[in-house]
């Protein structure tokens, strides 16, 4: 099922310079970026973005992190986007990431940890809508399409 989902390279991933080998990743592996742009977000949209994690005692460190520098913000399209790509990135904890993902190439951190994706279908569709007005998102076709998936899929 065709999906879309919300990536986000976070401050260690811009200030490393690792924005085009990640994004590089994801275009060899066949999804299609439909979104892209480069964003400072805002104490308020971290605080958004993280709800789940406002009361835990590492929120104002993830949010001064967040919040000092820009992030790459993307949507990507694609076959089971949102479990795909999760598995691409790789677990929170970077140091038990394997590797071969981004996470357990790039980093060996729970809270530096390069890279932010969706991880429900459902919550995929917020954080589209969070970080990406409906005219910052493109409809076209690859031209690598008919090759990347059989017609059945
Ligand atoms: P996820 O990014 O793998 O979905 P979440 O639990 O949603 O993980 O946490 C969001 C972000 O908050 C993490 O990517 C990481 O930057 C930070 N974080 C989560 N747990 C910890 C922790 O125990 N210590 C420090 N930072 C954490
Ligand atoms: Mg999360």
């Amino acid at each position: 099922m065709k999906e879309r989902t919300l990536l986000l390279l976070k401050p260690d991933a811009v200030m490393r310079g690792l924005i085009g080998r990640i994004i590089t990743r994801f275009e060899s592996k066949g999804f299609k970026i439909v979104g892209l742009k480069m964003i400072h977000i805002s104490k308020d949209l971290s605080k958004d973005h993280y709800a789940h994690l406002t009361a835990k005692p590492f929120y104002p460190d993830l949010e001064k992190f967040m919040t000092e520098n820009p992030v790459v913000a993307m949507v990507l399209e694609g076959k089971e986007a949102v479990e795909v790509i999760r598995n691409i990135v790789g677990p929170t904890n970077a140091s038990k990431a394997a590797g071969g993902t981004i996470r357990g190439d790039f980093s060996n951190s729970t809270s530096r940890n390069i890279i932010h994706a969706s991880d429900s279908k459902e919550t995929a569709v917020k954080e589209v809508a969070r970080f990406f007005k409906k005219e910052e998102l493109h409809d076209y076709k690859l031209v690598s399409e008919s090759f990347l998936y059989a017609s059945d899929e």
